[in-house]
């Protein structure tokens, strides 16, 4: 049956995250993003969120860029074609090179729409199983190793199963030892973005003594060539997030041995289908995943709850509750984790609400599209 799309609003946000997150690539506190909304004839309301920041320094997109692909490409092709099924859009985007945050956003948006119209949790319209996902925390590059091995503290007693820590050179081997022997057991892991090259091979192979869940990203963004070289070098698994914008990359970097682990955010591979496809593909092929994040606000955050309910989401994903990024979310409830889990909302769609009030407060602008 059609999905009757009737109209498309692209809320533009800034919302101000309670902490700078820094990584190798640079620090963010003010997060400008924008939320799509798709409602239909029958009075539904899908959404999704776009998670493209303001400076191409992660991918290539930008908000900006995303607007224009919206908008000059998307949405025309949503008005030119009859959707019956959110798997419909991803072949009909795929006409178009790229742009990958861009697609997800308005798929994710059609996904919540599709769910709602089924009545049906969006985890199980999406073929996952899990009624609680295990999730992990990502720390931004901390002034100092006081304040870091502080803030893991803070965030081990919050219950998060692993702690994922970013380096770059001169904050990487020194300051995971650190961690290491201040916290012996903990489930640990570390993502470069991109921040090394195999120059880098010698000072790597010291994180083998650290017993590390995995590595992310050490080499360039694209890269799958030098990770299979890296990762024969390694025995600490390497784990790809960058280099992955589709099935095909993640089915080659498999075949070269370039990763043992691949980090899936929806965004990045241009959603929620494709996003489907590469765990599938992983889990016949024996390569665990996980949800990675782009701090995104709660609609994002829902999907990223809802895609992780597949069976071979194995790792913690660093999909943490909303009170780690923000003061007030934009909906309601706000995603919550007790002992490290979130439990999986089971009303239908994204299964949680809007707060309409909290969406206006941080929107500056209102873009109306109808069909
Ligand atoms: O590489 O996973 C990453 C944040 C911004 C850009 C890239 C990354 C990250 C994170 C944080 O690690 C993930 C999150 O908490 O949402
Ligand atoms: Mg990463």
């Amino acid at each position: 049956m059609t999905i009757p799309i009737k109209n498309i609003i692209i809320h533009r946000l800034n919302m101000r995250m309670i902490d700078p997150f820094a990584t190798s690539f640079g620090t963010m506190q003010d997060k400008e993003f924008y939320i799509v909304e798709v409602v239909d004839t029958d009075g539904n309301h899908g959404y999704g969120e776009g998670v493209a920041f303001s400076i191409p320094w992660y991918t290539e997109e930008t908000i900006k860029s995303n607007l224009a692909i919206i908008e000059d490409f998307l949405i025309p092709i949503l008005r030119d074609n009859v959707i019956e099924h959110p798997n419909d859009l991803f072949p009909l985007f795929d006409r178009l090179r790229g742009n990958n945050m861009a697609k997800a956003a308005i798929e994710g948006a059609v996904w919540d729409l599709y769910a709602k119209r089924e009545g049906v949790p969006l985890a199980k319209a999406l073929g996952g199983k899990k009624t609680e996902i295990d999730v992990g925390i990502s720390i931004g590059i901390q002034p100092s190793i006081r304040e870091l091995l502080n803030k893991i503290e803070h965030f081990l007693a919050q219950g998060y199963k692993r702690i994922k820590l970013k380096i770059k050179p001169g904050h990487d081997v020194d300051m995971l030892r650190e961690v290491r022997k201040a916290f012996p057991d903990t489930p640990i892991m570390a993502d470069a973005n991109s921040a090394y090259t195999l120059d880098d091979i010698a000072l790597l192979k010291q994180l083998d003594d650290l017993n590390l869940m995995m590595i992310e990203q050490p080499l360039q963004h694209h890269d799958i060539i030098d990770h299979a070289k890296l990762q024969k070098e390694l025995q600490t698994p390497i784990c790809l997030d960058e280099s992955i914008h589709s099935l095909y990359d993640a089915q080659k970097a498999i075949e070269l041995g370039s990763c043992k682990i691949i980090n899936i955010k929806v965004g990045r591979v241009g959603g929620l289908s494709e996003s489907i496809k590469i765990h599938d593909y992983c889990e016949e092929h024996g390569i665990p995943v996980w949800c990675g994040g782009m701090l995104e606000a709660g609609i994002g955050r829902a999907h990223n709850v809802a895609i992780t309910t597949l069976a071979n989401f194995i790792l913690p994903g660093d999909t943490a509750g909303s009170s780690r990024y923000w003061k007030k979310d934009i909906i309601k409830p706000e995603v919550v984790v007790e002992n490290g889990v979130i439990k999986v909302p089971t009303s239908p769609g994204i299964g949680y609400e809007v707060d309409e009030e909290a969406l206006e407060a941080f929107r500056f602008e209102k873009l109306e599209f109808p069909m």
